[in-house]
């Protein structure tokens, strides 16, 4: 029996792009339906998800349940290799759960072959990991920066928790106990959990090899070091204040110290919430006839 489950959490792994390099061939689509967000990253970009680096307003038109299950529907006949739905934005997911179980639960009342995924900041995950598990949702990720409330403040102005506008350490403190407790109840649950950590040179680039120990006890099996993108360009916070990306050798040096503990994903593409088709090759333009996305 126990065989048998490995053989299944296998074929989980193999067939889900982001879980598995090999796994080309096969595509995701985002579906915008998560418009509020719960926490403020210093980062926030508002183009880029997943990293949960995206905020509303810029991404795409957002989406109704109804709506997102028939952009999926649309998708699923033009890129009959669409094998993964995934829920990560534009805000948090579960800042939304009305929207995003109602979506995934459509979704998966098709009985199309496909897995179903959500990443989260991992704030509200304990209320909903029991849902999520009902609605058939085996891929999770969560994105976890640091496990220290001293790094946490910088990285994290605020967290709206409890109806409580929460501040600094005690802000950063929460967060990640909530973060870490949900991790532990997903992967408890059979989840195939990823960690995506936002790597911020100068406040916690020499922390991940500790994020990677502490995500690995807990029951993460994937680990996605992404670099902050800082650019001014991008609209990010750390950008106006003068904080840089890491250089291609400083993410390499933070994979491998993450590496001693954790397996490293590296070709992440940091997609939009609205992401669609293959890992690299996103196609909305030719997508949408009306051109609006
Ligand atoms: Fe989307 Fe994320 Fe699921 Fe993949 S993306 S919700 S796990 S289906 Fe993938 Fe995109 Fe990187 Fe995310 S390449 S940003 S890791
Ligand atoms: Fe932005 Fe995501 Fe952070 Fe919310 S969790 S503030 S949407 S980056």
């Amino acid at each position: 029996q126990m065989g048998e489950l490995l053989a299944t959490q296998q074929a989980k792994i193999e067939t889900h792009p982001c879980y598995s390099k090999q796994a080309h061939q096969y595509a995701r689509i985002h579906l915008p339906v998560a418009p509020a967000c719960n926490i403020q990253c210093n980062y926030c970009n508002r183009k880029f998800d997943c990293s949960n680096e995206s905020r509303p307003g810029v991404v795409s038109k957002l989406m109704s349940p109804a709506e997102a299950v028939a952009r999926y529907q649309k998708v699923k006949m033009r890129i009959p290799e669409t094998r993964v739905v995934g829920i990560a934005g534009p805000g948090d997911p579960l800042a939304n759960p009305k929207s995003t179980i109602a979506t995934l639960k459509a979704v998966a009342a098709l009985q199309h072959e496909l897995h179903l995924c959500v990443s989260t900041n991992g704030l509200n995950l304990l209320d909903h990991v029991d849902d999520l598990k009902a609605v058939g949702v085996d891929h999770l990720t969560i994105t976890i920066n640091c496990i220290d409330a001293d790094i946490g403040s910088k990285i994290y102005p605020w967290v709206y928790f409890n109806h409580k506008r929460l501040r600094g350490r005690v802000a950063a403190q929460t967060l990640i106990d909530r973060q870490l407790a949900g991790l532990k109840a997903a992967a408890d649950l059979g989840m195939l959990v990823k960690i995506n950590t936002v790597l911020i040179p100068g406040v916690n680039d020499h922390h991940v090899a500790a994020v990677a120990q502490e995500v690995k006890r807990l029951g993460a099996m994937l680990h996605n070091v992404m670099p902050l993108i800082a650019e001014a360009e991008h609209g990010t916070y750390f950008g106006l204040m003068g904080q840089r990306s890491p250089t291609e050798s400083e993410i390499a040096a933070a994979r491998e110290a993450a590496g001693q503990s954790m397996e490293q994903m590296s070709h992440c593409q940091q997609c939009r919430a609205d992401a669609v088709g293959k890992l690299g090759q996103d196609c909305h333009a030719d997508l949408d006839d009306d051109g609006s996305s």
